[in-house]
């Protein structure tokens, strides 16, 4: 997908459930059919469904359950957040494990320590970790996987750390030319996405092919046709289905409290026809 050259459009996913609404969901957009090319496994989500921070909690046996869900139900391929990767040891069984899972990519981030969500920026303490044991990580991890298809993305957390562009470039050079990553994912949680802007400009003149992906949750104005343009070639919608289900779940069970029954919700909630055919769509298969 990255080769087609056009930027590959990902959507969060923390069940099996909400995969089959990225499957049933799709748009026109100027005048031809958008669906979404791919799933993200989010370590934020995967940990909010489980009612606990993000702060790799949630064991990889855990993350793994709900990716095996979503890929019995989906065709989709699914990129893995893998957190920090935790000690290369470890790492490389995790690369094996998805692997085997059929998972087409893992995003490792270089923090170190009590890792913490990026959106939090410098509010909670972002440790990054050194430059030489990141790379060591991810060619453990190349190393580590068994085809040439699964690919291993750098992430940068330089600037959600307050870092700046400089130290951005250098790490993400290493990790690159060092450490052997097939890709890197560029972080922030700027509002305006100008940082994001600044160092793709100076990355594609450095590296004109190496794929990167954006995740443009705070700068949520910035378009897909506008992230291409800079350089970008995977664009992730990290959190925003579950966040829709909290707003429309909220609402609902509120609107029960209120009229003491459900029936003034029933407009704005899946007919239970529907539901119990999405999850059941094989009627006519056992008929026969
Ligand atoms: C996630 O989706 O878990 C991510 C992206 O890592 S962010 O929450 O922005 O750190
Ligand atoms: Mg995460």
């Amino acid at each position: 997908m990255v080769q087609e050259k056009r930027i590959v459009r990902v959507i969060e996913v923390h069940s099996g459930f909400s995969a089959l609404v990225v499957d049933a969901a799709s748009a026109s957009r100027d005048g031809r059919e958008v669906t979404f090319d791919c799933l993200w496994s989010s370590s934020l989500t995967s940990s909010a469904i489980k009612g606990k921070p993000d702060i790799e909690t949630v064991t990889t046996s855990e993350r793994l359950h709900i990716v095996d869900d979503v890929l019995e139900v989906s065709d989709k391929p699914i990129l893995y957040d893998g957190d920090t990767g935790g000690a290369k040891e470890i790492f490389a069984f995790t690369v094996r494990k998805l692997e085997r899972l059929g998972v087409s990519g893992v995003v490792i981030e270089d923090k170190c320590g009590l890792k913490q969500n990026s959106l939090f920026g410098t509010d909670r303490v972002q440790s990054l970790e050194d430059v030489d044991v990141f790379c060591d990580k991810i060619r453990t991890g190349k190393d580590a996987q068994v085809t040439s298809h699964f690919m291993i993305f750098a992430r940068l957390e330089a600037l959600i750390a307050g870092l700046g562009e400089e130290e951005c470039l250098q790490r993400a050079r290493a990790y690159v030319t060092k450490g052997g990553a097939d890709g890197i994912m560029i972080h922030s949680k700027e509002k305006e996405g100008t940082d994001i802007f600044s160092f793709m400009k100076r990355w594609r003149q450095e590296f004109p092919d190496v794929p990167v992906i954006a995740v443009p949750t705070t700068y949520n104005h910035v378009t897909e046709d506008e992230l291409q343009e800079a350089g970008i070639n995977i664009c992730i919608y990290a959190n925003q289905l579950l966040r829709a289900s909290y707003n429309a779940m909220l609402d609902t069970a509120t609107k029960i409290l209120q009229a003491g029954r459900a029936k003034e919700v029933d407009s704005q909630i899946l007919p239970t026809k529907k539901m119990i055919s999405l999850i059941d769509d094989n009627t006519e298969k056992s008929d026969c």
